[in-house]
């Protein structure tokens, strides 16, 4: 399925650019993308999964109250609620616009991007986000990182995003030695040709524990 991305959506994604800088998560599916996000926002506010999942692209601001918006293909904006998101209702939109009260969402706007290999998935939401966005922090699973397809859609990003962005190398914690996760960090680095400012082993589960702890 490729939807054409008009004139009018365009206008929209790059109004909302405008209001804060824009992070975008980034990576192949099932990369730890929705989990980091969590991590992030300090709540479970999308699903995370095994298997590719049904969404399109989900751009989370900062609002006082929860607010959610589709916006279609044709640049129509429709209003929905957080419960239509996961009837699956969310695929018949280029983009989702989550608006809710959480802490980081007063310095940065965050996307999260579908997977860029997911054969159901258009990569032109992905490609188009990229265009405007401030910084990226790819996800890439420690545990097969930084694969070919990955390097090939980095590589075709524009430079300017490039130096500003993180590599987080996601499930750090199914790695069992740090000998090992240096390792890794040093192949990564060399074969992303120090295009990120930073590798960073990321464990969505440990973030998540150290959270809880911290606010007892
Ligand atoms: N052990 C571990 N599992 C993770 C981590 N991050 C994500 N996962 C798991 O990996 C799967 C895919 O994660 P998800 O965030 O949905 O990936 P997305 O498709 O890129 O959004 C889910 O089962 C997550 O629970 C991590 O840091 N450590
Ligand atoms: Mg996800």
């Amino acid at each position: 399925m490729t939807d054409i991305i008009s004139q009018r959506a365009r206008a929209y994604l790059a109004a909302w650019h405008s209001r804060r800088p824009t992070l975008a998560l980034m990576g192949e599916f099932s990369s730890g993308k929705s989990a980091l996000l969590n991590c992030l926002l300090d709540r479970r506010l999308l699903p995370t999964r095994v298997t590719a999942t049904d969404m399109p692209a989900i751009w989370i601001s900062h609002g006082a109250t929860e607010r959610v918006t589709g916006l279609g293909f044709d640049g129509h904006l429709v209003e929905l609620t957080m419960a239509e998101l996961t009837e699956g209702q969310a695929m018949r939109f280029l983009c989702i616009r989550i608006e809710i009260d959480a802490k980081i969402l007063e310095r940065v706007d965050i996307i999260d991007t579908p997977g860029i290999s997911d054969p159901r998935m258009t990569t032109d939401i992905v490609e188009e986000v990229a265009r405007n966005v401030d910084f990226v922090v790819w996800c890439s699973p420690m545990t097969q990182a930084w694969r070919q397809t990955e390097r090939a859609f980095w590589k075709a990003l524009p430079d300017r995003i490039k130096l500003a962005s993180i590599l987080a190398l996601t499930r750090a914690d199914l790695i069992a030695s740090t000998r090992d996760t240096d390792k890794v960090i040093r192949r990564c680095t060399a074969e992303s040709d120090g295009s990120f400012s930073a590798v960073l082993p990321v464990a969505a589960p440990l973030a998540a524990k150290a959270k809880a702890a911290s606010s007892d």
